[in-house]
Protein backbone atom coordinates (compact mmCIF):
# COMPACT_ATOMS: atom_id res chain seq x y z
CA UNK A 1 0.00 0.00 0.00
CA UNK A 2 2.57 2.15 0.57
CA UNK A 3 4.11 1.64 -2.74
CA UNK A 4 1.06 2.99 -4.02
CA UNK A 5 0.46 5.74 -2.41
CA UNK A 6 3.37 7.25 -4.38
CA UNK A 7 2.45 6.82 -7.76
CA UNK A 8 -1.04 8.55 -7.01
CA UNK A 9 -1.22 12.19 -8.67
CA UNK A 10 -3.24 14.67 -7.13
CA UNK A 11 -5.40 14.08 -9.88
CA UNK A 12 -5.95 10.74 -9.34
CA UNK A 13 -6.27 10.81 -5.90
CA UNK A 14 -9.38 13.93 -5.82
CA UNK A 15 -11.03 11.06 -8.98
CA UNK A 16 -10.98 8.18 -6.62
CA UNK A 17 -12.49 10.91 -3.15
CA UNK A 18 -15.06 12.16 -5.74
CA UNK A 19 -16.51 8.02 -6.84
CA UNK A 20 -16.55 7.90 -2.64
CA UNK A 21 -13.69 6.48 -1.87
CA UNK A 22 -13.23 7.31 1.76
CA UNK A 23 -9.60 6.13 1.85
CA UNK A 24 -8.91 8.78 -0.55
CA UNK A 25 -11.10 11.22 1.12
CA UNK A 26 -8.90 10.84 4.28
CA UNK A 27 -5.72 11.30 2.44
CA UNK A 28 -7.18 14.46 0.50
CA UNK A 29 -7.82 16.03 3.73
CA UNK A 30 -4.24 14.89 5.12
CA UNK A 31 -3.04 17.08 2.07
CA UNK A 32 -5.27 20.17 3.13
CA UNK A 33 -4.45 20.33 6.32
CA UNK A 34 -0.49 20.46 5.91
CA UNK A 35 -1.05 22.66 3.22
CA UNK A 36 1.53 20.70 0.91
CA UNK A 37 2.37 20.80 -2.68
CA UNK A 38 -0.96 18.72 -3.93
CA UNK A 39 -3.04 21.27 -1.62
CA UNK A 40 -3.76 23.97 -4.35
CA UNK A 41 -4.42 21.07 -7.06
CA UNK A 42 -6.94 18.80 -5.39
CA UNK A 43 -8.52 22.38 -3.70
CA UNK A 44 -9.34 23.61 -7.41
CA UNK A 45 -10.53 19.95 -8.32
CA UNK A 46 -12.38 19.70 -5.14
CA UNK A 47 -14.70 23.32 -5.70
CA UNK A 48 -15.88 21.41 -9.21
CA UNK A 49 -17.81 19.20 -7.33
CA UNK A 50 -19.15 20.99 -4.21
CA UNK A 51 -22.40 22.25 -3.24
CA UNK A 52 -24.54 19.49 -3.00
CA UNK A 53 -24.45 18.46 0.38
CA UNK A 54 -26.06 20.13 3.10
CA UNK A 55 -23.88 21.20 5.93
CA UNK A 56 -25.35 21.51 9.50
CA UNK A 57 -23.55 22.49 12.17
CA UNK A 58 -23.85 21.71 15.92
CA UNK A 59 -22.57 24.50 18.94
CA UNK A 60 -23.58 25.43 22.21
CA UNK A 61 -23.17 24.69 25.74
CA UNK A 62 -20.15 22.12 26.65
CA UNK A 63 -21.55 18.50 27.43
CA UNK A 64 -24.89 19.49 26.36
CA UNK A 65 -24.61 16.49 24.40
CA UNK A 66 -23.87 17.26 21.18
CA UNK A 67 -21.70 14.24 20.36
CA UNK A 68 -24.50 11.92 21.23
CA UNK A 69 -26.72 13.78 19.10
CA UNK A 70 -24.43 13.75 16.26
CA UNK A 71 -24.38 9.96 17.06
CA UNK A 72 -28.16 9.30 16.80
CA UNK A 73 -28.64 11.66 14.37
CA UNK A 74 -26.40 10.18 12.11
CA UNK A 75 -28.64 6.87 12.65
CA UNK A 76 -31.34 8.72 11.50
CA UNK A 77 -29.73 10.16 8.67
CA UNK A 78 -28.31 6.63 7.52
CA UNK A 79 -31.82 4.83 7.74
CA UNK A 80 -33.03 7.62 5.92
CA UNK A 81 -30.03 6.44 3.01
CA UNK A 82 -28.61 9.43 2.96
CA UNK A 83 -24.38 9.37 3.82
CA UNK A 84 -22.68 11.72 6.36
CA UNK A 85 -19.51 13.27 6.78
CA UNK A 86 -18.50 14.17 10.55
CA UNK A 87 -16.30 16.89 11.88
CA UNK A 88 -15.28 17.14 15.60
CA UNK A 89 -13.79 19.83 16.62
CA UNK A 90 -11.00 18.67 19.13
CA UNK A 91 -9.97 21.64 21.55
CA UNK A 92 -6.45 21.78 21.49
CA UNK A 93 -6.77 23.27 25.09
CA UNK A 94 -4.94 20.37 27.38
CA UNK A 95 -8.39 21.34 29.52
CA UNK A 96 -10.48 18.96 27.78
CA UNK A 97 -8.44 16.41 26.12
CA UNK A 98 -10.75 14.03 27.38
CA UNK A 99 -13.43 14.61 24.83
CA UNK A 100 -11.95 13.32 21.82
CA UNK A 101 -11.82 9.80 23.25
CA UNK A 102 -15.34 10.28 24.24
CA UNK A 103 -16.51 11.18 21.24
CA UNK A 104 -14.85 7.93 19.49
CA UNK A 105 -16.26 5.60 21.77
CA UNK A 106 -19.58 7.64 21.02
CA UNK A 107 -19.46 7.00 17.14
CA UNK A 108 -18.32 3.91 17.43
CA UNK A 109 -21.39 2.45 15.61
CA UNK A 110 -20.87 3.54 12.76
CA UNK A 111 -17.37 3.37 11.86
CA UNK A 112 -18.09 0.42 10.12
CA UNK A 113 -20.30 1.90 7.95
CA UNK A 114 -18.79 3.58 4.05
CA UNK A 115 -21.58 5.73 4.41
CA UNK A 116 -20.11 7.86 7.50
CA UNK A 117 -16.89 9.44 7.30
CA UNK A 118 -15.86 11.18 10.52
CA UNK A 119 -12.53 13.51 11.09
CA UNK A 120 -11.67 15.20 13.91
CA UNK A 121 -9.72 18.64 13.68
CA UNK A 122 -7.59 20.74 16.40
CA UNK A 123 -9.06 24.40 16.96
CA UNK A 124 -6.70 27.21 15.92
CA UNK A 125 -4.60 28.17 18.76
CA UNK A 126 -5.70 30.05 21.89
CA UNK A 127 -8.74 31.45 20.24
CA UNK A 128 -10.77 28.45 20.66
CA UNK A 129 -11.66 29.45 16.80
CA UNK A 130 -12.65 27.12 14.01
CA UNK A 131 -9.55 25.71 12.24
CA UNK A 132 -9.33 27.58 8.87
CA UNK A 133 -9.22 24.65 6.68
CA UNK A 134 -12.64 23.73 8.48
CA UNK A 135 -14.59 24.94 5.09
CA UNK A 136 -12.11 23.06 2.82
CA UNK A 137 -12.20 19.83 4.45
CA UNK A 138 -16.53 20.19 4.28
CA UNK A 139 -15.85 20.72 0.67
CA UNK A 140 -13.78 18.00 0.47
CA UNK A 141 -16.49 15.87 2.05
CA UNK A 142 -19.20 17.08 -0.04
CA UNK A 143 -17.30 16.53 -3.41
CA UNK A 144 -17.20 12.97 -2.25
CA UNK A 145 -20.54 12.84 -1.98
CA UNK A 146 -21.53 13.18 1.30
CA UNK A 147 -25.19 14.20 1.64
CA UNK A 148 -24.81 15.76 5.08
CA UNK A 149 -22.24 17.41 6.94
CA UNK A 150 -22.78 17.88 10.49
CA UNK A 151 -19.82 19.84 12.31
CA UNK A 152 -19.66 20.21 15.82
CA UNK A 153 -17.79 22.67 17.61
CA UNK A 154 -16.39 22.42 21.08
CA UNK A 155 -17.70 24.77 23.41
CA UNK A 156 -15.02 27.30 23.88
CA UNK A 157 -13.51 30.27 22.96
CA UNK A 158 -14.76 31.94 19.18
CA UNK A 159 -15.77 28.32 17.50
CA UNK A 160 -19.58 28.51 18.60
CA UNK A 161 -20.04 31.51 16.77
CA UNK A 162 -17.57 30.89 13.47
CA UNK A 163 -19.71 28.20 13.07
CA UNK A 164 -21.76 30.40 11.18
CA UNK A 165 -19.25 31.20 8.42
CA UNK A 166 -19.27 27.57 7.49
CA UNK A 167 -22.99 25.98 7.55
CA UNK A 168 -26.23 26.49 6.14
CA UNK A 169 -27.88 25.65 9.39
CA UNK A 170 -27.24 25.99 13.34
CA UNK A 171 -28.43 23.96 15.84
CA UNK A 172 -27.64 25.62 19.29
CA UNK A 173 -28.06 22.49 21.93
CA UNK A 174 -28.67 23.33 25.48
CA UNK A 175 -29.34 21.11 28.64
CA UNK A 176 -30.12 22.03 31.96
CA UNK A 177 -28.10 22.16 34.98
CA UNK A 178 -25.11 23.44 32.79
CA UNK A 179 -24.69 26.87 33.71
CA UNK A 180 -27.25 29.48 34.75
CA UNK A 181 -29.86 29.03 31.98
CA UNK A 182 -29.89 30.89 29.43
CA UNK A 183 -27.49 33.60 31.04
CA UNK A 184 -24.71 31.06 30.66
CA UNK A 185 -24.46 30.83 27.01
CA UNK A 186 -21.51 33.06 25.02
CA UNK A 187 -22.96 36.53 24.05
CA UNK A 188 -23.95 35.74 20.25
CA UNK A 189 -24.53 32.11 20.39
CA UNK A 190 -28.54 32.65 21.01
CA UNK A 191 -28.70 34.40 17.99
CA UNK A 192 -27.02 32.60 15.39
CA UNK A 193 -29.76 29.27 16.50
CA UNK A 194 -31.50 28.15 13.25
CA UNK A 195 -32.75 25.32 15.69
CA UNK A 196 -32.54 25.32 18.91
CA UNK A 197 -32.30 22.06 20.82
CA UNK A 198 -33.07 21.27 24.51
CA UNK A 199 -31.62 18.11 25.36
CA UNK A 200 -31.47 16.06 28.37
CA UNK A 201 -35.12 16.79 29.42
CA UNK A 202 -34.95 14.21 32.44
CA UNK A 203 -32.95 16.34 33.94
CA UNK A 204 -34.29 18.81 36.23
CA UNK A 205 -34.88 22.60 34.73
CA UNK A 206 -35.51 20.94 31.06
CA UNK A 207 -38.73 22.57 30.87
CA UNK A 208 -37.65 25.65 32.10
CA UNK A 209 -34.95 26.11 30.00
CA UNK A 210 -37.28 25.10 27.49
CA UNK A 211 -39.81 27.90 28.44
CA UNK A 212 -37.22 30.00 28.47
CA UNK A 213 -35.92 30.05 25.19
CA UNK A 214 -38.96 29.77 23.66
CA UNK A 215 -39.69 33.46 25.06
CA UNK A 216 -37.01 34.60 23.41
CA UNK A 217 -37.91 33.34 19.75
CA UNK A 218 -41.82 33.78 20.43
CA UNK A 219 -41.87 37.65 19.51
CA UNK A 220 -40.00 36.86 15.98
CA UNK A 221 -42.58 33.64 14.95
CA UNK A 222 -44.04 34.47 11.88
CA UNK A 223 -42.13 37.40 10.90
CA UNK A 224 -39.05 35.92 9.39
CA UNK A 225 -38.42 33.43 6.62
CA UNK A 226 -38.32 30.58 8.99
CA UNK A 227 -39.99 30.18 12.47
CA UNK A 228 -37.07 29.01 15.03
CA UNK A 229 -38.13 25.45 16.47
CA UNK A 230 -37.30 24.68 20.11
CA UNK A 231 -37.42 20.81 19.99
CA UNK A 232 -36.74 18.96 23.39
CA UNK A 233 -34.61 16.15 22.94
CA UNK A 234 -32.78 13.45 25.35
CA UNK A 235 -29.92 12.07 23.17
CA UNK A 236 -28.93 8.86 25.21
CA UNK A 237 -32.64 7.33 24.74
CA UNK A 238 -32.94 8.41 20.84
CA UNK A 239 -36.17 10.76 22.07
CA UNK A 240 -37.08 12.90 19.27
CA UNK A 241 -34.30 12.92 17.35
CA UNK A 242 -35.98 12.00 13.99
CA UNK A 243 -38.19 15.32 14.98
CA UNK A 244 -34.63 16.77 15.14
CA UNK A 245 -33.99 15.13 11.36
CA UNK A 246 -37.66 16.92 10.37
CA UNK A 247 -36.74 20.00 11.54
CA UNK A 248 -33.37 20.03 9.70
CA UNK A 249 -34.49 19.44 6.41
CA UNK A 250 -37.23 21.80 6.87
CA UNK A 251 -34.52 24.18 7.26
CA UNK A 252 -32.72 23.35 4.51
CA UNK A 253 -36.19 23.73 2.39
CA UNK A 254 -37.06 27.09 4.01
CA UNK A 255 -33.86 28.44 2.85
CA UNK A 256 -34.39 27.25 -0.51
CA UNK A 257 -37.54 28.75 -0.97
CA UNK A 258 -36.25 32.08 0.57
CA UNK A 259 -33.84 31.96 -2.11
CA UNK A 260 -31.16 32.41 0.96
CA UNK A 261 -29.21 29.39 0.63
CA UNK A 262 -27.34 30.57 -2.50
CA UNK A 263 -27.19 34.23 -0.88
CA UNK A 264 -25.68 32.62 2.47
CA UNK A 265 -23.22 30.81 0.74
CA UNK A 266 -21.87 34.00 -1.77
CA UNK A 267 -21.88 35.85 1.86
CA UNK A 268 -19.36 32.67 3.06
CA UNK A 269 -17.56 32.39 0.07
CA UNK A 270 -16.46 36.01 -0.25
CA UNK A 271 -15.68 36.28 3.80
CA UNK A 272 -13.50 33.15 3.42
CA UNK A 273 -11.57 34.61 0.52
CA UNK A 274 -11.28 38.08 2.14
CA UNK A 275 -10.14 36.29 5.22
CA UNK A 276 -7.33 34.44 3.13
CA UNK A 277 -5.88 36.97 1.37
CA UNK A 278 -5.96 38.60 5.59
CA UNK A 279 -4.11 35.89 6.63
CA UNK A 280 -1.19 35.55 3.71
CA UNK A 281 -0.94 39.53 4.11
CA UNK A 282 -0.70 39.71 7.61
CA UNK A 283 2.04 36.65 7.86
CA UNK A 284 3.96 37.93 4.52
CA UNK A 285 4.17 41.44 6.78
CA UNK A 286 5.10 39.59 9.99
CA UNK A 287 7.67 37.07 7.94
CA UNK A 288 9.22 40.42 6.26
CA UNK A 289 9.36 42.67 9.50
CA UNK A 290 11.29 39.91 11.09
CA UNK A 291 13.54 39.03 8.15
CA UNK A 292 14.56 42.48 7.71
CA UNK A 293 17.28 44.21 9.78
CA UNK A 294 16.14 47.86 9.24
CA UNK A 295 12.67 47.06 9.67
CA UNK A 296 13.16 43.99 12.87
CA UNK A 297 14.25 46.83 14.73
CA UNK A 298 10.89 48.70 14.80
CA UNK A 299 9.34 46.00 16.63
CA UNK A 300 12.11 46.27 19.45
CA UNK A 301 11.51 49.86 19.64
CA UNK A 302 7.78 49.42 19.89
CA UNK A 303 8.02 46.89 22.30
CA UNK A 304 10.22 48.60 24.42
CA UNK A 305 8.30 51.61 24.09
CA UNK A 306 11.00 53.96 22.81
CA UNK A 307 8.53 54.39 19.89
CA UNK A 308 5.05 55.22 19.47
CA UNK A 309 2.99 52.84 17.65
CA UNK A 310 1.34 54.87 15.58
CA UNK A 311 4.61 56.64 14.38
CA UNK A 312 6.49 53.26 13.92
CA UNK A 313 3.28 52.02 11.89
CA UNK A 314 3.80 55.16 9.50
CA UNK A 315 7.74 54.66 9.36
CA UNK A 316 7.35 50.88 8.67
CA UNK A 317 4.63 51.85 5.71
CA UNK A 318 6.76 54.31 4.44
CA UNK A 319 9.98 51.78 3.96
CA UNK A 320 10.73 50.64 0.56
CA UNK A 321 12.32 47.29 1.77
CA UNK A 322 8.59 46.82 3.54
CA UNK A 323 6.97 46.49 -0.06
CA UNK A 324 9.86 44.96 -1.57
CA UNK A 325 9.81 41.96 0.77
CA UNK A 326 6.54 41.59 0.71
CA UNK A 327 6.20 41.40 -2.74
CA UNK A 328 8.59 38.32 -2.37
CA UNK A 329 6.78 36.62 0.01
CA UNK A 330 2.73 37.67 -0.94
CA UNK A 331 3.81 35.63 -4.38
CA UNK A 332 5.40 33.12 -2.65
CA UNK A 333 3.29 29.73 -2.07
CA UNK A 334 5.28 29.18 1.32
CA UNK A 335 2.78 31.41 3.28
N1 LIG B 1 -29.18 12.41 31.21
C1 LIG B 1 -28.82 12.61 29.96
N2 LIG B 1 -27.52 12.58 29.64
C2 LIG B 1 -27.19 12.81 28.35
C3 LIG B 1 -28.14 13.06 27.35
N3 LIG B 1 -27.50 13.25 26.19
C4 LIG B 1 -26.19 13.12 26.45
N4 LIG B 1 -26.00 12.85 27.74
C5 LIG B 1 -24.73 12.61 28.46
O1 LIG B 1 -24.08 13.85 28.66
C6 LIG B 1 -22.66 13.70 28.60
C7 LIG B 1 -22.08 14.66 27.57
O2 LIG B 1 -22.53 14.27 26.29
P1 LIG B 1 -21.74 14.64 24.98
O3 LIG B 1 -22.53 14.11 23.84
O4 LIG B 1 -20.33 14.25 25.09
O5 LIG B 1 -21.84 16.22 25.04
P2 LIG B 1 -21.05 17.27 24.15
O6 LIG B 1 -21.93 18.46 24.04
O7 LIG B 1 -20.60 16.65 22.88
O8 LIG B 1 -19.81 17.57 25.06
P3 LIG B 1 -18.47 18.38 24.65
O9 LIG B 1 -18.14 18.02 23.24
O10 LIG B 1 -17.46 17.93 25.64
O11 LIG B 1 -18.83 19.83 24.81
C8 LIG B 1 -22.41 12.24 28.26
O12 LIG B 1 -22.14 11.55 29.44
C9 LIG B 1 -23.73 11.79 27.66
O13 LIG B 1 -23.97 10.41 27.83
C10 LIG B 1 -29.52 13.07 27.73
O14 LIG B 1 -30.42 13.29 26.93
N5 LIG B 1 -29.80 12.86 29.05
MG1 LIG C 1 -18.67 16.56 22.01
Amino acid sequence: VGEKKQVLTPAELAGRMVQGDNLALGRVINHLETRDGATAELVRIIHGHTGRAHRIGLTGVPGGGKSTLVDRLTAVFRRAGTTVGIIGVDPSSPFSGGAVLGDRIRMQQHYLDRGVFIRSMATRGNSGGLPRTIGEVADAMDASGKDVILIETVGVGQSELDIIKNVDTVVVVLAPGLGDGIQAMKAGVLEIADIFVINKDDQPGALELTLEINNMVSPARGKTYWNIPVLTTQATANKNIEELHRQIGAHLTALKAASRLEEQRRRQRREHFMQMLEDRVTSGIDGTLRHDAELSGFIEEVATGRIDTYSAVEKVFQSESLFDGLKTRLRSKEI
